[in-house]
């Protein structure tokens, strides 16, 4: 039997009002303790209606509330669940949660709630993994790909995938047991390219970008040697001071991120040391982390001055970036041209133009630089990290398959159809370690 957990499921701080949740089979019970209805006689309360009244710490009067009861199994957890909603306030709903600490719940732990929900079979692991994404969405593309796997998109895609693959491995196992039935090249010809459908079905689902802009958004790092505008072109951006300008080189030593929202999704934008030798132990560090920043970003803008020659510091920089997008901004294009642009070395696929930090509307191509580092296809079915690496991960299996299969080793392909069908299950925690559930719900709220 399991005990019965409460927590305050509302953010903390002050609003209109506070939710305390209860789940387990003392719920009904611990509510009897902690709620006097305003008609007496209006016990047992109905289910899934409010009731007003107030809540009490033994004869002690907390608060007007309203409370409402879910018997199991119609309910967030499919146990009994009792909620009870006192005003907002940070000191009233702390003792809500006390008074029913005090009539025998226990202090629930971070997403407990789901992780009931998920270990009493009313939503799989992904669906679980989708409430929290959804809490956590600060941009408008991540709440619909979380509304979308909370809807079950990833769960009934890995359960299509899965049943194709159940039904493949029943084929080879046919062909193992019955060589004299069903021969090998017969098994390869129709496994293959069942195969095949399978691996690609995978991989086109699981794009690992999409994920990680989903899950923390774009990272862009503004780089170039000192004083070339960096942090005057974050602060443009942003439309916010956030990092200080001066005419003096060495000014930025730690990074400084300021956030936007490009279409739908968050852009973290990280202004950089600028990058040069320096004797200064402090500017040195700055530049080490600036350097680090660089190589984790999803793309980078290259800041060079138009105003001024091409300085080595300005080529090593561009010889040494990461490969991935790159916008290379001529800023200080209101100043006379100082700059040649024919010297300039750029890589297939970068884009360039001439910006001025002073003058929002030259920024326009930066944007859209920005924006369309934003974009990925929007039906994806997998959308989460931990989804996406499993996923691959499975793909990867079935293209060990299809290679054992090529060389009749039929004994490998099971083995290898196995190693992907536990990847698949889990994604949904259908076969899944305590170890991950427990790393699943550690990052979940409590109350949730
Ligand atoms: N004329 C002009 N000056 C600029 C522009 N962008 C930045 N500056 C000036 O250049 C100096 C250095 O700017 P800052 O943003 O601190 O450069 P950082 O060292 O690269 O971060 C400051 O005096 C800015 O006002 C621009 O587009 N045009
Ligand atoms: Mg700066």
């Amino acid at each position: 039997m399991r005990d019965t957990i409460a927590a305050i499921a509302t953010a903390p701080g002050e609003g209109g009002i506070a939710i305390i949740r209860l789940s387990g089979p003392e719920a009904e019970r611990v509510l009897e303790r902690v709620f006097r209805p305003a008609r007496p006689d209006a016990w047992p309360l109905p289910p899934r209606l409010m009731t007003y009244g107030t809540c009490v710490d033994g004869d002690e009067p907390i608060d007007e509330c309203l409370a409402v009861r879910f018997p199991a199994p119609h309910s967030y957890t499919a146990e009994d669940v009792a909620e009870i909603q006192v005003h907002g306030g940070q000191a009233v709903a702390q003792r809500a949660l006390l008074s029913c600490l005090r009539a025998g719940a226990r202090l629930a732990g971070p997403g407990e709630f789901t992780r009931r929900a998920f270990e009493n079979g009313r939503i799989d692991l992904s669906r679980a993994e989708a409430i929290m994404a959804l809490i956590a969405a600060r941009g408008e593309q991540s709440r619909k790909a979380a509304l979308r796997q909370l809807k079950g998109s990833a769960a009934s895609f890995i359960g299509r995938v899965s049943a194709e693959l159940y039904s493949c491995q029943a084929a080879l196992a046919a062909c193992i047991d019955y060589p004299e039935e069903i021969s090998e090249e017969e098994a390869a010809s129709d496994l293959g390219p069942r195969l095949e459908r399978l691996r690609s079905a995978l991989s086109e689902s699981a794009d690992p970008r999409a994920a990680r802009l989903l899950s923390g958004g774009l990272r862009a790092a503004i780089a170039g040697r000192p004083n070339v505008g960096k942090s005057s072109l974050l602060n443009a951006l942003i439309g916010e001071n956030r990092a200080i300008v001066t005419a003096i080189p060495g000014t930025t030593r730690d990074l400084v991120t300021g956030e936007l929202s490009l279409n739908g999704c968050e852009v973290r934008l990280t202004d950089t040391a600028g990058l040069r030798d320096t004797a200064d132990p402090v500017e040195q560090e700055g530049i080490s982390r600036a350097r680090a920043e660089l190589k984790d970003a999803d793309c980078v803008i290259a800041v060079l001055d138009a105003s001024m020659p091409l300085t080595d510091e300005d080529k090593a920089l561009l010889e040494g970036l990461p490969d991935c997008p790159v916008f290379v901004a001529l800023n200080k294009a209101d100043l006379p041209a100082g700059l040649d642009e024919g010297l300039l070395t750029l890589r297939p696929g970068w884009e360039l133009a001439r910006v001025c930090a002073h003058q929002p509307d030259s920024l326009a191509p930066l944007r859209a630089f920005l924006e369309r580092q934003t974009r990925f296809s929007d039906r994806l079915s997998l959308t989460q990290p931990r989804h996406v690496e499993a996923a691959l991960r499975a793909s990867n299996a079935l293209k060990d398959a299809l290679e054992a299969l090529r060389q009749g080793a039929l004994d490998l392909v099971s083995v290898d159809l196995q190693t992907a069908q536990s990847a698949l299950a889990e994604i949904t925690g259908e076969d899944v370690s305590e170890e991950v559930i427990d790393r699943v719900f550690a990052e979940f709220c409590v109350g949730k």
